[in-house]
């Protein structure tokens, strides 16, 4: 009878993650959306609404990050990872500017390890002084991956040097203290593939199979019009285990409009295991996971549309949900708003479905590099001119907008029937999730807010420009 219970329970268990592909069901958020489709929900309970970083009410811990902060946090293995710059330096044995990954103690904040990057001597055409390490980590099993500001794919142990091992092929770190950082293999995309990544490298990591998925950021040099690497990758795919390159695809060839900015996806569509990447023309592709053979590809600007005034580049993560892409178009936050465009994409056509692929277009969304969530029927996507979009995820029919009064940099998270979205003032807004809008709470985190909320184990994990929160009831 217990084994009978115990299939039941699985069964059940097993029942209910498959109806909601979007939760990692683990109590962890190990990437960048939570799971490969990028989605920002999750099915987690019992999160605070209300915090108060003056008063620490529903503050678990504070931990000091650099002075930018572009990295969002991710939660696995009871810790948090999350991209800095190196103004809140930790070890004086790696002094000035450079990008940073740390590493912090899930339960109490405690800071248990980074890897520090010095800063590229080409300098701000390939990475930009102070902005760090903007890639969101993926962690699987012990280990975990990011894109270093050097534009290098690392792969490293989670548990670092105090794990009293030295784990991988990669057995000649320089530094092996309890802080410093254990490399299982890199890939440096510069070298291998000969990118040029403009301003800087900030995909985050996807994981399907044995493959890992980044862009590799390639695109114009500082001349705006020049593209150094145009026979270089848009998307490669690298084995997990051993750091091999597998395939790479550079169908966007020299048509880049500036950088590419955006972050791969990964999901089942139309049966066939697809990896979705959004690149410097404009375009959105689909591949084949396993071979990178492209299934598909839709231009995300107007016909009759102009570079820089309303021809847009993609920055935005796509998001796959029953079928379909979801993704907004936009600019690199210093060329400020302007018009944009959101798409909801099937993406079981083939070849270029810029027309048969259009499930619908939504023009009133302004200029976005935000990442959609996509819950119950009800799309959530805010904008860069900061307001926050309630579509229609079949017909892209608005229902509300919220106007955050500042820029909005990050994405929402959905929630327990809640909406979490930051802005550049440093506000997190709460909304109540459904088809009237309705404001919650709202809380100031003391400076900008680019990252997105996340949810782990009962708490919300943020990084405002230099410091990260972990938020929960009663400080639990
Ligand atoms: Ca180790
Ligand atoms: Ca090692």
């Amino acid at each position: 009878m217990k084994y009978l219970i115990a299939a039941f329970i699985s069964f059940v268990t097993f029942a209910s993650f498959a109806s909601s592909p979007s939760d990692p069901g683990s109590g962890d958020w190990p990437m960048w959306g939570g799971t490969p489709d990028r989605n920002m929900v999750s099915n987690m309970k019992g999160l605070p609404i209300e915090w108060d970083v003056k008063t620490k009410k529903n503050i678990k811990w504070v931990a000091q990050l650099g002075s930018q902060s572009y990295g969002n946090p991710v939660v696995a293995g009871g810790m948090v990872f999350v991209g800095t710059n190196n103004e809140g330096m930790r070890d004086p044995k790696q002094g000035g500017d450079r990008g940073v990954l740390m590493a912090f103690k899930e339960d109490t904040g405690e800071f248990l390890w980074q890897q520090t990057h010095e800063k590229l001597a080409s300098g701000r055409a390939n990475d930009w002084p102070y902005q760090g390490v903007a890639s969101s980590a993926l962690v699987e099993g012990t280990h975990l991956y990011y894109v270093s500001n050097r534009g290098v794919l690392w792969c490293l142990d989670i548990n670092g040097f105090r794990d009293g091992k030295n784990d991988g092929p990669v057995q000649d770190e320089k530094l092996t203290g309890p802080n410093d950082a254990d490399v299982i293999w890199s890939f440096d995309m510069m070298e291998e593939v000969g990118s040029y990544p403009h301003n800087m490298s900030n995909s985050s990591p996807v994981i399907w199979g044995d493959l890992v998925f980044v862009s590799t950021s390639n695109g114009q040099d500082e001349s705006h019009v020049h593209i150094p690497s145009p026979k270089a990758p848009a998307i490669i795919a690298v084995n997990k285990n051993t750091g091999k390159l597998v395939w790479e695809d550079n169908s966007v060839e020299d048509r880049i409009l500036h950088g590419q900015w955006s972050t791969p996806s990964v999901g089942k569509i139309g049966g066939v295991d697809q990896v979705v990447s959004a690149q410097g023309d404009g375009w959105v592709r689909g591949y084949e996971t396993a071979t990178g053979k492209k299934l598909w590809e839709f231009d995300t600007n107007p016909k009759d549309s102009v570079w820089p005034k309303t021809r847009n580049e993609l920055i935005s993560t796509p998001v796959i949900y029953q079928d379909k892409v979801y993704i907004a178009n936009g600019q690199d936050p210093e060329h400020g708003e302007g018009v944009g465009h959101m798409y909801a994409i099937d993406a079981t056509k083939r070849g270029n479905i810029t027309e048969s692929g259009k499930v619908w277009q939504f023009d009133k969304i302004r200029r976005s590099i935000s990442t959609a969530a996509i819950v119950d029927g009800l799309v959530y996507i805010p904008d860069f001119s900061g307001f926050l979009h309630c579509l229609d995820a079949q017909t892209g029919q608005e229902y509300w907008q919220h106007d955050m009064l500042a820029a909005v940099w990050g994405s929402a998270l959905v929630v327990d029937g809640h909406i979490y979205v930051g802005d550049e003032d440093g506000d997190i807004t709460v909304l109540a999730t459904g088809k009237t809008k309705k404001v919650l709470q709202e809380q100031n985190m003391g400076s900008a807010v680019y990252a997105t909320p996340v949810p782990a184990h009962g708490r919300i994990y943020v990084n405002n420009r230099n410091q990260l929160f972990a938020i929960s009831v009663d400080g639990k």
